[in-house]
């Protein structure tokens, strides 16, 4: 086969440019990809909607690649195996009712699965505001994570979605935008970002379901970000929170949407 290396790039550059403009209007927008992330993505685009997933990083899987403390292992408790099998992520039995999975199988089985379901990933592309209008949230504003990294002085472009998900993390960095530019009345329990308390795994993954939700409108919180914006504690390398997190935000959406 003769190979041309215009025709390479074309394929490439027809590919992206093709997907980017379908996705400039979407249902669900989410931010971040780490496990709570995907984990929404995957439920809401199984669900039928569509759905993209925009990660600063070059790859998917957030804090779960590092297990605890760089020993490639997570754990997960008995109330979230049952989402390790939806994703046939394979983990053994510690003891009754600990349960532990290894996190590079973990998190690449997340990503992959989530892609095979319909989630748009766009990687190496940072929120860095939100558009809002008289209903609340309505759309990201997205640039590439290299204008940032390299402090370049460019504009951004704008998607529209029904519903952003801050998956952000411990940094919570979406919600924050909305907080600093917007000052806006949270639906939290002092009306701002509370932050994250110290360690303590059974309350942080005891409160992180019931802090998943619309956080203000058009914009939802889940994973990390919902404990560090509800100002509950962080649970270490247990990580049947997150995925029971992400799961729980799908659940509200496709509620809403469907
Ligand atoms: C695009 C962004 C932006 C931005 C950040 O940190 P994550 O893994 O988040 P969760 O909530 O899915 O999982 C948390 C878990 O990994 C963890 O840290 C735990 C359980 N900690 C407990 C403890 O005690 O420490 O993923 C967030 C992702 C990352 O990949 C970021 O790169 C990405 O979001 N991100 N992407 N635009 N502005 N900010």
């Amino acid at each position: 086969m003769v190979l041309d290396d215009i025709k390479i790039s074309k394929a490439i550059i027809e590919g992206y440019i093709d997907e980017l403009l379908d996705y400039t209007d979407m249902d669900v927008a989410i931010g971040g990809g780490g496990p709570a992330g995907l984990t929404a993505g995957y439920y809401l685009a199984k669900s039928g909607l569509k759905v993209a997933l925009f990660e600063r990083k070059l790859s998917m899987g957030g804090g779960m690649w590092g297990g605890g403390m760089m020993f490639n292992k997570i754990v997960v408790q008995e109330e979230s195996k049952r989402i390790l099998d939806e994703f046939s992520i394979k983990y053994t039995e510690y003891e009754d009712q600990y349960y532990v999975a290894d996190s590079i199988e973990s998190a690449s089985t997340l990503c992959s699965k989530a892609c095979q379901a319909g989630l748009k990933v766009f990687n190496l592309i940072e929120i860095e505001d939100l558009m809002i209008k008289e209903k609340g949230v309505e759309g990201l504003v997205l640039n590439w994570s290299a204008v940032e990294i390299a402090g370049l002085h460019v504009d951004p472009l704008t998607v529209r979605s029904q519903a952003v998900i801050d998956a952000t993390g411990h940094p919570c960095e979406i919600v924050k935008i909305i907080q600093e530019k917007m000052g806006a009345q949270l639906n939290t329990s002092t009306g701002k970002i509370m932050g994250e308390k110290s360690m303590w795994a059974e309350a942080a993954e005891n409160t992180v379901t019931n802090n998943t939700g619309e956080i203000y409108p058009g914009l939802y919180v889940t994973g990390m970000a919902a404990n560090a914006v509800h100002g509950s504690p962080r649970m270490g390398p247990i990580f049947g929170g997150m995925l029971l997190s992400g799961e729980k935000v799908a659940q509200l959406l496709i509620e809403k949407l469907k």
